[in-house]
């Protein structure tokens, strides 16, 4: 029979221009667009725990006010101040444990980490970092956590920034990595300690988030 609807024979035009899953090591890939599905409820959630332990710029071990404004949610959450860098059930500022992990974010990184490989992946603690235009993250490696046989997943919602993503040296050589809102990053296995960073966030406006990006990272951090 005639196929009149031809969807068999339509060809791609662009075969490689932006495949859903991009590989940036053996156990490291970009998801683009994969929270978009679950973005609604993240966000919802995001409100009650940004009400709860509110964003602030934490100090550098040198003393400096870090660009990126940060909290947690989870069991444990990663804090920077004078005394060094460490995970801890409490936050400081508000004298309260961490907000609880909502199920939505326990879902949604789940289900990235099971894309990529990593079954059963159950995070402890989620960063959520906050760029306002010019904000940025130098180069540096996630090692504060006591398993790296865990990946750890990001999660970009807002306006665009450029992930930098390097070696296991701090010398080796990096690649920029464009990142929307909607796209997933998890990182694993033999990538799990590669230095990575966020280029200087430029001014843009997003329709829901508006001059901000925001970035959550689940990780096994206890
Ligand atoms: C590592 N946050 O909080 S991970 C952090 O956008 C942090 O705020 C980033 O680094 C942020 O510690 C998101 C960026 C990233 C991307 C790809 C990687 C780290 C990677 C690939 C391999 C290893
Ligand atoms: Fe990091």
């Amino acid at each position: 029979m005639k196929d009149h609807t031809r969807l068999g024979s339509i060809p791609d035009l662009f075969p490689e221009s932006s495949p859903a899953t991009e590989w940036l090591g053996p156990s490291a890939c970009v998801l683009r667009g994969f929270a978009l599905p679950y973005v609604g409820e993240v966000l919802a959630a995001l409100a009650e725990i940004e009400a709860a332990a509110p964003f602030r710029q934490m100090q550098t071990p040198g003393g400096y006010s870090m660009s990126v404004a940060m909290t947690n949610c989870g069991e444990l959450g990663w804090t920077s101040d004078r005394d060094g860098y460490r995970y801890a059930p409490m936050d400081v500022l508000t004298g309260l444990p961490w907000p609880a992990l909502p199920e939505v974010f326990l879902r949604l990184s789940q289900a990235a980490a099971a894309e990529v490989g990593f079954a059963g992946f159950l995070p402890d603690a989620c960063l959520i970092n906050r760029y306002a235009p010019g904000s940025k993250l130098s180069l540096h490696q996630d090692k504060d956590e006591q398993d790296f046989g865990a990946p750890i997943v990001s999660v970009s919602l807002g306006i665009p920034a450029v992930f930098q993503f390097g070696g296991l040296k701090r010398s080796d050589k990096t690649q920029r990595v464009p990142v929307l809102h909607g796209d997933v990053v998890v990182w694993g296995g033999v990538d799990r300690l590669r230095y990575h960073g966020v280029l200087t966030v430029k001014a843009a406006t997003h329709a829901v988030l508006g001059a901000h990006r925001i970035n959550l990272t689940f990780r096994k951090a206890g």
